[in-house]
């Protein structure tokens, strides 16, 4: 199954390595062809090439729209080379094999990011590329195609080595290509989406470029890979990994959700930290300093915290390093460490410390996508902020300056904790968490009991939920779980409202004293 490389044909807008690879090739003995710009560098390194025009006849045209798409080129890459009749085709024509295919397209994704002037974009959609790279990939029985530059070595290497490219590989390429072409086309796809997402319905396609492969899935016997969107976040795929084990499928997952939920928080008004297990937090503060935050966070619930994951809005600090150090932590996400923090997680050898540059942004538009069987559920990102909610106060008594802000901190945290969500806040902090219960109730009493299981493991005479607020996710729809939360101490309320016995609710709230501010705003998560 090894195919000799007699002829190879490059055309690349980006450049790098290519001089070496045709270098290369041609110390293999493979005959070059090129497009424009390629065959110049090709020829100024002192290589011998052949113009793609020669080889067709054809001038490139209409702004080098035209240069490629032509049958000498794609019956060079499609025919097969042992069919009698693609042969006798061949030899009528005037057609030679292309052997190896070497393309890297049009930067339209860049061009897109730059933030490029239409036409500039248009202009970037490549054609021929593309057609070439797929009639390549389709043909891998006898064609190699590369359509990136750390595939020349491999490339190379097995030419040196067998004298011609395996199947096995041919047939690897083949499917990276095919890759390729598609995220490229996603690409081009989302951004007609985004230019017409005013007037059209917002169908994206989806598309993503192999990360890393991981060594397995949320369980051992499931295979997994991470892919990067190229989305502009920053965040676990953009992150760079200053140190520690490689990150697995449940920590790549957890790791986001922390990040996602520290970002709620500004940087410019308090350090905070976030706790993440099994992606819902089980401490989330702010507080004087990052390592104030972060045993804050901790206090609410230290037996989960346990082997989790942590999240900064801030630069980590050596204080707050060695605070994090005391226990087992699997991952450390910030958007950025100092010397000393970076020296003192350097002692945890297998702890991963990721670095981001950045915050995203907790307001930004995007979407969020959940595979069903046979299908893709698409929605945009819940990018609602309680900022900027119009919030009603519905009781009799209006909610301290001190509530209020506790209020919106839970909600915060809230939108960040699968539901049924009950959060407990006192002081910047959360002090019971309730996550994931088929009943409100049930989280409601679950957030309550873990304060006591906390407040009784530091010997503390009550739990911190007395004097709190407390945050829902969705509407009560009863009273129960309002006067659960009452039961465990907490003084206000903050819940979206619409339910058809908010009256009840609120008559209960007013029964016993709370302060209740309706947000209008849900946030499920599932
Ligand atoms: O405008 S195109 O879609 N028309 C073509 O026929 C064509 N053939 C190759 N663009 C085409 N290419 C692209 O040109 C390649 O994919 C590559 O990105 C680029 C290389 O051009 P040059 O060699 O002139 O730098």
């Amino acid at each position: 199954d090894i195919q000799p490389v007699r002829r190879a044909l490059l055309s690349v807008s980006d450049k790098t390595g290519l001089i070496d690879f045709a270098k290369a090739l041609h110390e293999a003995g493979v005959e070059l062809v090129s497009t424009g710009g390629t065959s110049k560098a090709i020829a100024a390194a002192g290589l011998p090439v052949k113009d793609v025009s020669d080889l067709t006849g054809f001038p490139e045209m209409m702004d080098g729209r035209v240069k490629t798409l032509h049958p000498k080129v794609h019956g060079g890459l499609l025919a097969v080379r042992d069919d009698a009749e693609h042969r006798a085709a061949m030899e009528e024509h005037g057609i030679g094999a292309i052997d190896l295919l070497c393309v890297n397209l049009y930067p339209f994704e860049a061009t897109v990011a730059k933030g490029a002037a239409y036409d500039e974009c248009i202009e970037n959609i490549d054609i021929g590329g593309p057609a070439m790279i797929r009639a390549a990939a389709k043909n891998h029985a006898y064609v190699a195609v590369i359509v990136e530059g750390s595939d020349y070595a491999s490339v190379i290497e097995e030419i040196k080595a067998k004298g011609g490219t395996s199947l096995a590989l041919r047939k690897h390429l083949a499917h990276k290509a095919y890759s390729r072409t598609a995220t490229y086309d996603a690409a081009i796809s989302n951004w007609f989406a985004e230019e017409l997402k005013d007037t059209a319905p917002d169908y994206r396609a989806f598309g993503g470029h192999l990360k890393q492969t991981l060594r397995y899935g949320e369980n051992p016997h499931q295979i997994a890979s991470f892919y990067t969107t190229g989305e502009n976040r920053a965040g676990v795929s953009t992150a760079t990994q200053l140190q520690g084990k490689e990150l697995s499928y449940n920590n790549i997952n957890d790791t986001d959700a922390a990040f996602e939920l520290v970002a709620e928080f500004d940087p410019k008004l308090a350090p905070a930290i976030a706790i993440i297990k099994h992606a819902n937090p089980c401490g989330v503060a702010t507080g004087a300093s990052l390592a104030d935050a972060y045993r804050k966070a901790l206090a609410c619930d230290p037996v989960s915290a346990f082997g989790g994951i942590i999240a900064s809005n801030l630069p980590l600090n050596g204080e707050t390093a060695e605070e994090i150090a005391k226990i087992f932590t699997e991952v450390i996400i910030a958007p950025d460490a100092d010397e000393d923090a970076r020296r003192i997680i350097g002692a945890k050898k297998n702890l991963r410390l990721l670095i981001t540059g950045g915050l995203p942004d907790a307001g930004a538009p995007g979407l969020t996508v959940k595979s069903v069987a046979g299908g893709l559920l698409v929605q945009s990102r819940d990018n609602g902020r309680i900022d900027l909610l119009d919030l009603k106060v519905v009781t009799k008594r209006q909610p301290t300056a001190q509530e209020l802000a506790d209020l919106k901190f839970a909600f915060r945290v809230c939108k960040h904790v699968k539901s049924n969500a009950i959060v407990y806040v006192k002081n910047g902090a959360t002090v019971g968490v309730g996550a994931g219960q088929m009943s409100r109730v049930d989280s409601a009493r679950i957030a309550a009991r873990k304060a006591l299981d906390a407040a009784e493991a530091v010997g503390a005479s009550q739990p911190a939920t007395i004097g709190s607020v407390v945050a829902s996710d969705a509407f009560f729809p009863f009273a129960d779980g309002l006067l659960s939360a009452a039961e465990a101490g907490a003084t206000a309320v903050i819940q979206p409202g619409g339910s058809m016995r908010d009256e009840e609710v609120i008559a209960a709230a007013d029964e016993k004293g709370l302060a209740m501010v309706m947000t209008g705003m849900r946030h499920f998560r599932h």
